[in-house]
């Protein structure tokens, strides 16, 4: 689901220049989501843009969206704080913008390192379907990606899948399988705001079909030890949703935003010859995390 901004909603965004944003905790204080809400509600259309873009991250058929904010990243230059605070403020509009790295920013850095595992953030081969933090408690909601620069390479592409139609395709018995509390990957260390270590988990919870997280990660398939059966479950799940995704290529200012509870994403290998383009010039994203209050997601 492709949203562009109604141009005079992008005009008047244009010569809006929000406030920094403050945090309390981990999180966007409330006192700014109050204040960019004020700020861009004045701006015409923007409460009906805002109403698209949940309604395409919860409505019937959902799950995630890209909000083409290219024009403004055009005018106010994509790695401009004042196109980084307007789109904080439309994340601010799906639930609350905070960052589970306590040393980080509230946006994080996702360049590409050509020494980095070629499979995880920042590496330049395949990144396989998964949810961020699937190793917690309490995932994110939502996690966004805001293409500051595509791979100047062309390659990159992004890959989402609709991770309970997948479960749906798969056998009685594998289903059976992935809800026994079989898989594990990853660490945790030094996380706020996502619960506690999950470990080991089921990648089905038990909630009713179609509903709550598909607690997956196909990297779990490489890079954790696995009993054979629940293995093999996971193997299946992982084809199923490469089977029904769709990829497309991130541009300058596009911001994706991901409905964790519906949809798994992950990216298409670089372009080869990354080591030839300088680090300046190499893809860049920014990712920000989502909560929704209540845990279960806006009304659309
Ligand atoms: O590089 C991308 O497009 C996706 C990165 C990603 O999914 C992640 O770092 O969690
Ligand atoms: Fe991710």
């Amino acid at each position: 689901m492709f949203i562009d901004l109604p141009s005079g909603l992008g005009a008047a965004l244009t010569d809006l220049t929000l406030p920094h944003w403050k945090l309390d905790g981990p999180a966007l204080a409330t006192s700014t989501m109050e204040e960019y809400r004020t700020e861009l509600t004045a701006s015409p259309q923007f409460a009906e843009t805002a109403a698209t873009l949940r309604r395409a991250l919860t409505g019937e058929g959902g799950g995630f969206a890209v909000l083409r904010l290219g024009k403004l990243a055009q005018a106010l230059g994509a790695d401009d704080d004042r196109f980084l605070r307007l789109a904080t403020a439309f994340a601010a509009e799906v639930a609350i913008p905070f960052s589970p790295f306590p040393r980080w920013p509230l946006w994080k850095d996702i360049g590409v390192k050509v020494d980095n595992d070629p499979g995880k953030s920042s590496g330049i081969g395949y990144n396989a379907f998964h949810m961020d933090l699937v190793n917690a408690t309490l995932p994110p909601d939502y996690t966004t990606l805001l293409c500051i620069r595509p791979d100047p390479l062309g390659g990159g592409p992004s890959i989402l899948s609709d991770a309970h139609a997948a479960v749906a395709r798969l056998s009685e018995a594998h289903r059976a399988l992935l809800a026994e509390s079989g898989y594990h990957y990853g660490t945790f260390y030094d996380l706020h705001g996502v619960g506690e270590e999950y470990k080991p988990f089921p990648i089905l919870d038990g909630s009713a079909p179609g509903e709550g997280f598909v607690r997956f990660t196909a990297k779990m398939l490489k890079r954790s030890e696995l009993g054979q059966e629940h293995a093999e479950a996971a193997r299946a799940l992982a084809r199923e949703l490469v089977q029904g995704q769709v990829s497309f290529m991130l541009q300058t200012g596009d911001y994706l935003i991901v409905n964790q509870r519906r949809f798994l994403h992950g990216r298409e290998a670089l372009h080869s010859g990354q080591e030839n383009v300088p680090a300046a010039d190499r893809r860049l994203l920014l990712q920000l995390f989502l909560r929704t209050p209540s845990g279960t997601g806006p009304a659309a």
